[in-house]
């Protein structure tokens, strides 16, 4: 399809093959976007290179950013703005929380590690989009990934399920206050998914489980149905929604 010809899009986020934002990468590029990539480390940027190279996908550019540190966001739009010029869309897909409070009790969560969920998995959207705006000339649209466990209380999600929780409503914050720039925030909210970071998250299989079991479509979800999902709030096609939150999970988040 052509929904995407002629956008200057960011991915933020592609850690390896799994990882959700590189089948988000997939469904953008079939649509005819040009890409542009933020890695936060090395090792992410040379697999990414691989992998475009593997699949035929050419990057417009390649950027580091790590969403800890104001000045790295503000140099990676900077690089994006003089290198690509406007953008119209920005995918965040990133997320980050101490291992060892993603299990047990939620209670045991430490000061710091609190801090640094919210910080890498709720305040990066804020901050993300503060510097895409900027460049976000012609309007367009923002889409992160969120989680059920922001919801409800999901075992062993704990410390991120409360980041998520403020990601979402930040997103909705943010919606109304770029909605006037012709800019629209969402979010896409899909089921497990067996990635590098949900190998972080205990009793993957188990969750993955209860999908199939009791999901009314009784299987799980990949990255390619989140990536056409989100290539939906990319596109024209979702020109009247924003602050919303679409559940890609099989159905599973309506059933008691
Ligand atoms: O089941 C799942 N996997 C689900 C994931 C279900 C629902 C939502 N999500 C969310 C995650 O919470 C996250 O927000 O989807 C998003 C992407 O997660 P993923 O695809 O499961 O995980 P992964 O492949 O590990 O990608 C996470 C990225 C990595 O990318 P880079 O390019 O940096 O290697 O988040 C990155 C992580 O390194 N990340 C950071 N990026 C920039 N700055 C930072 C940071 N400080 N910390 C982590």
């Amino acid at each position: 399809s052509d929904l995407l010809q002629g956008k200057n899009i960011v991915v933020m986020g592609v850690a390896n093959e799994r990882s959700i934002a590189w089948g988000i990468t997939k469904s953008l590029h079939n649509a005819g976007a040009n890409l542009i990539f933020t890695n936060r480390q090395e090792r992410s940027y040379n697999k990414l290179v691989k992998l475009l190279e593997k699949n035929d996908i050419s990057a417009e550019l390649i950027v580091t950013c790590d969403v800890a540190s104001d000045q790295s966001i503000q140099e990676a739009f900077e690089e994006i703005k003089n290198k690509v010029g406007i953008i119209h869309g920005v995918i965040h897909s990133v997320a980050f929380a101490n291992r060892e409070e993603l299990q047990g009790d939620y209670a045991e969560t430490s000061r710091e590690g609190f801090l640094l969920a919210q910080e890498i998995s709720a305040y990066s959207l804020v901050a993300v989009t503060k510097a895409a705006k900027d460049i976000m000339a012609e309007g367009g649209s923002i889409v992160t990934q969120t989680y059920l466990g922001s919801e409800r209380v999901i075992k062993n999600y704990n410390v991120m399920g409360v980041a998520k929780a403020s990601l979402e409503a930040s997103m909705r914050y943010l919606a109304e206050d770029v909605g006037k720039l012709g800019i629209r925030v969402n979010a896409v909210s899909a089921g497990p998914i067996r990635t590098l970071s949900a190998k972080g998250v205990s009793g993957f299989n188990e969750k993955a489980g209860k999908i199939e079991e009791v999901a009314p479509l009784r299987r799980n979800v990949d990255q390619d149905q989140v990536g056409d999902a989100t290539l939906f709030f990319m596109s024209d096609l979702s020109r009247g929604v924003t602050g919303e939150i679409l559940h890609v999970d099989s159905g599973f988040n309506i059933i008691g």
